[in-house]
C-alpha cells in the first residue's frame, strides 16, 4: 500500500543564505517564506527490497535524500522505501524544488511508517536535509528561527491572501548549489558576518510588518533582503551570479510597475527566476507586464498554499497516476 503526501515550495522574503557551524545544518540566520500553492512536489512511499529513489521518474542516487532516510533511520523503525517524487515544475532552478522535496518525503515516511511525528518533528528532519525545506511544512507565512529552528506558522493564507507572479527567466539547473555557494560565501565575502547580524534584525521587523498587514513595508524589506543576499553572493569569490539579463529587466519592469502605484515586489533566489509579490488585484496587470519582457519563456500566477500533507483518499488516486505518468508508465 503507498501513501501520498504533498507539499508546495516556498519562497523566503527575509532570506537564509549560510549555516552556524555544527552539526544539524542549522541557519545562521532566522528566514521568513511564504508557502505557494501553485507549485507542487508529490512524493508517493511504498515498502521494497532495498532504498530505491526516483525524481520525475527517473532513478536518481541523491546523498541528501540517502542521509535523510538514515538520520530517521537512527531514531525510527523505517523499512526499506521506494520512493517516487514528481515536481510540476523546473527542478533545481531557483524555484526551491529542495523545499517542498524534502517536506513532502519526510511527511510521506511519517504517515507511511505511522512514526507519529508532530510539524515541529518533521520540520526539523526536513530542515536537516535542506533548511528551506524546515518551512514547507507549514502553510501561509512562516518563520524559522532558533533556538528550536523548526519552521512556525505566522499567518494562514487566508489571513493575507496575497499572490505571487513567477516569471521563468531559464528552465536549465543552477551552476552552483545552494549549499555549495553558501560555503563559499561564509568563507570568503567581506560582507558575510555584517550580512548574519542585519538579517536578524531584518527578521525581527518583517515579524512586525507581517502582523500589522504592512504591504508597502514589507515590499521594501524583502527586496532590502533579497539584493543584500544577491550583494553577499556577489561579493564572494568567486561571485555567484545567479542572474541573467531576463531577470535585471523583469526586477526594472516592476519596479515601474509599483512607481506607477501598483502593490508589488520582487524577489529572486539563487537561481534567475523572478518572484513579483503583490497583492490579489494586481496580478492579473504584474503577469501581463513580465510576460510582454523579452527572455521570459513562462508566468505563472500562485496564491498561498498549505503545508505538506498526505493526501486524502480522494485524491490520492489522482496523485499517483501523476507519479505514475511522470515515470512513463501507463495508467
Ligand atoms: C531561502 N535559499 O531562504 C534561500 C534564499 C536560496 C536563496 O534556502 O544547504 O536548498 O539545503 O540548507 O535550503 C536554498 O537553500 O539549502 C535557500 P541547504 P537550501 O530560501
Amino acid at each position: 500500500m503507498a501513501t501520498v503526501t504533498r507539499a508546495h515550495p516556498n519562497i523566503a522574503l527575509i532570506k537564509y543564505w549560510g549555516k552556524a557551524a555544527g552539526e544539524g545544518n542549522v541557519p545562521a540566520t532566522p528566514s521568513l517564506s511564504i508557502t505557494l500553492d501553485a507549485l507542487t512536489t508529490t512524493t508517493e512511499v511504498s515498502d521494497a527490497d532495498t532504498d530505491i529513489f526516483e525524481l520525475d521518474g527517473r532513478p536518481v542516487a541523491d546523498t541528501k535524500v540517502t542521509e535523510c532516510l538514515a538520520n530517521l533511520r537512527r531514531r525510527f523503525p523505517v523499512p526499506p522505501l521506494h520512493i517516487r517524487s514528481h515536481n510540476n515544475f523546473p527542478t533545481a532552478a531557483g524555484l526551491a524544488s529542495s523545499a517542498s522535496g524534502f517536506a513532502a518525503l519526510v511527511t510521506a515516511i511519517d504517515a507511511h511508517c505511522d512514526l507519529g511525528m508532530t510539524a515541529q518533528a518533521r520540520s526539523d528532519y526536513a530542515r536537516q536535509a535542506s533548511g528551506s525545506a524546515a518551512r514547507s511544512i507549514f502553510g501561509g507565512f512562516v518563520a524559522l528561527r532558533g533556538p528550536n529552528w523548526h519552521g512556525e506558522m505566522l499567518a494562514a493564507p487566508a489571513d493575507w491572501p496575497l499572490k505571487v507572479v513567477i516569471a521563468i527567466a531559464a528552465a536549465e539547473a543552477k551552476a552552483v548549489s545552494s549549499s555549495e555557494g553558501m560555503k563559499r560565501s561564509a568563507a570568503t565575502s567581506p560582507y558575510y558576518p555584517s550580512w548574519v547580524t542585519s538579517t536578524a534584525q531584518d527578521f525581527d521587523v518583517a515579524v512586525t510588518l507581517v502582523a500589522n498587514r504592512d504591504f508597502t513595508g514589507l515590499a521594501e524589506l524583502a527586496e532590502f533582503s533579497c539584493l543584500k543576499m544577491h550583494g553577499l553572493m556577489l561579493s564572494s569569490r568567486p561571485g555567484l551570479i545567479y542572474w541573467n539579463p531576463t531577470t535585471l529587466a523583469c526586477m526594472h519592469r516592476i519596479r515601474e510597475l509599483r512607481d506607477s502605484g501598483l502593490p508589488v515586489f520582487f524577489t529572486m533566489d539563487a537561481g534567475p527566476q523572478v518572484k513579483a509579490v503583490c497583492l490579489p488585484k494586481a496580478a492579473p496587470e504584474v503577469a501581463a507586464a513580465l510576460a510582454d519582457v523579452g527572455g521570459v519563456h513562462e508566468v505563472l500566477v500562485s496564491g498561498l498554499g498549505d503545508g505538506a500533507a498526505p493526501k486524502t483518499k480522494a485524491d490520492t488516486k489522482a496523485a499517483t497516476q501523476a507519479v505514475n505518468k511522470a515515470a512513463g508508465k501507463s495508467q
